[in-house]
């Protein structure tokens, strides 16, 4: 009966692992975006840096949550996956 009851509990625990295991590579994916578009290394995307993106140029201000005139990681990251949430 003790037995049954841990395999369940290390067969949630493995799923909770792996759902986490496959969010990761898709921030991984924006985070590089991120740094080879910072070209200063500055940790903030400025509209300059962003124009060489034209996809995000054209959501620039979307994307530039608090409007700061910069995206920063988390903003591209946050942009980046409603991009992906939305098909595009
Ligand atoms: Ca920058
Ligand atoms: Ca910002």
């Amino acid at each position: 009966m003790k037995k049954i009851v841990i395999c369940m509990l290390a067969g949630l625990m493995t799923g909770a692992a792996v759902a986490e295991e496959t969010k990761e590579p898709e921030m991984l994916a924006a985070e590089a975006e991120f740094v080879s578009l910072d070209a200063n290394k500055n940790g903030a995307l400025s509209k300059q840096e962003a124009d060489l993106d034209a996809k995000l140029a054209a959501a620039f201000a979307e994307a530039d949550a608090d409007q700061d005139g910069e995206i920063s990681k988390a903003e591209y990251i946050l942009y980046s996956g409603d991009a992906t949430a939305a098909g595009g």
